[in-house]
């Protein structure tokens, strides 16, 4: 079961609820745009009669693009899911990407060639929105030039019940068009690792297990403290 909502980025697209001010930016229903630093990319549904037609789809009747002109960015979309606490998940999306310094449309390239545009996927398994935190475990990036490539987020184990998908464009160079299309987002549980983490199981003698553990941590620290004591009186005499 795919546990993604909207996962092939359909339906009416919307001004993000916070910022209803921004132009040009619609996204899919469930998704969250995000960009880092000055640039904000351009936001809205790619369609079948987008050129080249029928190839800026990947499944459905819409794709998520964004995208700006002789110039660089770096941002995408993510989605906060709900998992099974333990659960060791990977997601993938596809993706599709048109960088290039001329105007073919089927090309990644022109007199300048492209912008050398990466895409990659990442998880925050404790549900974190900030794309920027050390908690996001990105996958590798790929370069899906006029094709559709899927992208793939690393395994991850989510012991806090939730975990934030962020996908990610990000291009180098400022070319003439610089467009992002991503479609068909999945969330993969992969079997065996659906365990809860150690935290015992409520029985009493869990309990008693972890208590024992305890004194015994304790016991060691009080020796190391006896010793130190003692070492402390031989170097500096009262
Ligand atoms: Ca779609």
């Amino acid at each position: 079961m795919n546990e993604i909502q909207n996962p092939d980025f359909e339906n009416k697209y919307l001004v993000p609820e916070d910022h209803p001010e921004w132009d040009n930016c619609l996204i899919a229903p469930d998704w969250t745009m995000w960009f880092d630093g000055p640039i904000k990319p351009e936001y809205k549904a790619a369609l079948p009669t987008d050129k080249p037609e029928g190839k800026r789809i990947f499944a459905g009747s819409q794709a998520q693009q964004w995208f700006n002109s002789y110039n660089t960015h770096r941002g995408g979309v993510y989605q906060r899911v709900q998992v099974t606490v333990g659960a060791l998940v990977s997601a993938t999306v596809r993706a599709s990407v048109w960088s290039a310094s001329g105007d073919d449309p089927a090309f990644s390239g022109g007199p300048q060639g492209n912008g050398k545009y990466q895409v990659r996927v990442g998880i925050d398994p404790k549900g974190g929105t900030d794309p920027n935190s050390p908690d996001v475990i990105w996958g590798d990036g790929v370069f899906p030039y006029d094709v559709w490539m899927e992208v793939f987020s690393p395994q991850v184990q989510c012991n806090t019940g939730h975990f934030t998908l962020f996908i990610e464009g990000n291009c180098v160079y400022p070319v003439k068009n610089n467009n992002c299309y991503i479609d068909s987002a999945s969330l993969k549980v992969i079997p065996g690792g659906n365990e809860p983490p150690p935290v015992g199981d409520g029985s009493f003698d869990s309990i008693r297990v972890r208590m024992t553990t305890i004194i015994d941590e304790a016991q060691a620290i009080l020796s190391e403290l006896d010793v130190l004591e003692a070492g402390a009186l031989w170097v500096i005499p009262i």
